[in-house]
């Protein structure tokens, strides 16, 4: 069975998706994600020039090395836009094994270890009025875990805060949250730790004492913090029980979060931008974190993911993989797949997709009462609509960018 065709498909239904789609000579097709947000063509490019010529007539039954072959051999090692290529490749050779072997992917896996994977949703308001709303709505939607993400009184555009009237080439896509803009420039964001550290825990404390105590609730500090101020955060919203504080400072440095930890119990995630075990090699070992965050797409697929979450499940870590809508239905797939399978599995990020999206990819997997399922067809369980897919061509969009109030740019 070996590689006949490659074809990466760009589209923009409702953001930007990078899909590998790979085709064997006796007529098995697979996908595989390889989305960056605001990098996208960065990685179709890595992928188009340099790796599908190298793909075709191999061996698409030899997973483990064709990814050793596209890691090792490209000399140049870890990064974003590498290993999301590699691992848009090494999730479409493991939907083709397991089309070919008639089985959803999971079971490949080694099979279910639970019913279905307890997801959270992003809840988001500018006042605490408008995050209550929210919350109610995400409740009424079915899930059982919620990240609550506030205005802060002083700042205007402010990471993780729903836009409802939707920007500029966005009208009428309603995500809770949708960072990438389309235009020329990337949008400026403003913040202010001091103001963000004040205000945050009244936040928690309003949000327990109207939505009680057993509901999970979960927060994203986007990198903004220094480890000290980030001790003193974890300290402060210890009585509110977070599930996990999320990204808490930038993770860069390993060593910072030895500091974090001396001073508060409360759970850490880290990893969304990570892509590698060596990025976790301090965190992990002296279990200065909770949850691995990184997802399938950007850590090289299942093949190099499964490998991080085996690593961090000597050290009762669980995973908490990154699911925002720029991961592509196969991306989420993908991560489906995997996380029924692992045994350390914590929890998952599950935003929904837009309408445009839903009908260029169609999916196998189930949200219901909460819980994601991966279902049960072979593979991963999605199809791509080429015709779709072809009526959405590439957007220019950007991630935002932050300033101080001096001006100074500041972690986004
Ligand atoms: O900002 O995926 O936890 N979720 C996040 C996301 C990221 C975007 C960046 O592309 O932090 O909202
Ligand atoms: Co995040």
């Amino acid at each position: 069975m070996s590689i006949e065709r490659a074809e990466v498909i760009v589209t923009s239904p409702d953001r930007n998706f990078v899909t590998l789609r790979l085709e064997t000579d006796d007529g098995y097709v697979g996908l595989g994600d390889g989305t960056l947000n605001g990098r996208e063509l960065a990685v179709v490019a890595y992928l188009r020039d340099h790796i599908v010529p190298l793909l075709l007539g191999k061996d698409a039954h030899r997973i483990e090395d064709t990814w050793q072959f596209l890691y090792r051999g490209a000399y140049w090692r870890r990064g974003p836009v590498t290993m999301a290529a590699i691992a848009a490749v090494d999730v479409a050779l493991w939907d083709i094994k397991a089309r070919r072997a008639g089985m959803p992917l999971y079971q490949l896996l080694g099979g279910a270890s639970r019913h279905g994977l307890l997801a959270y949703g992003h809840a988001s308001g500018q006042s605490t009025q408008e995050l209550f709303e929210s919350v109610t709505a995400h409740l009424e939607q079915g899930y059982r875990a919620i990240r609550i993400q506030s205005g802060i009184p002083g700042l205007t555009s402010l990471y993780g805060i729903a836009s409802s009237k939707g920007l500029e080439g966005n009208e009428g896509v309603r995500y809770d949250h949708e960072p990438a803009q389309r235009g020329k420039h990337p949008v400026e964001e403003s913040w202010d730790t001091d103001a963000y550290l004040r205000h945050l825990p009244g936040v928690f404390e309003a949000v327990r004492n109207q939505f009680g105590e057993d509901l999970p609730l979960l927060h994203d500090c986007h990198h903004r913090l220094t480890p000290i101020q980030a001790a003193s955060l974890g300290k402060s919203l210890e009585p509110y029980r977070l599930f996990w504080l999320e990204d808490c400072t930038p993770a860069e440095n390993q060593e910072a979060f030895r500091l974090i930890r001396r001073h508060t119990t409360t759970p850490l995630a880290v990893g969304e931008v990570m892509n590698s075990v060596w990025d976790y090699q301090t965190l992990i070992r002296e279990q200065l974190i909770d949850y691995v965050r990184s997802s399938v797409t950007h850590a090289g697929g299942i093949t190099h993911l499964k490998r991080i979450l085996e690593h961090a499940a000597q050290y009762q870590i669980k995973s908490g993989m990154h699911g925002p809508t720029d991961v592509s239905p196969v991306g989420m797939a993908a991560a489906l797949h995997l996380g029924l399978s692992l045994h350390n599995f914590g929890i998952q990020e599950y935003m929904q997709y837009g309408p445009r999206t839903n009908a260029v990819f169609t999916q196998s997997f189930t949200w219901s009462e909460g819980f994601l399922h991966p279902g049960s067809q072979p593979g991963l369980g999605v199809t791509l609509n080429l015709d779709e897919a072809r009526k959405y061509p590439y957007v220019r969009a950007y991630l935002p960018f932050t300033r101080l109030k001096d001006g100074t740019i500041h972690d986004w």
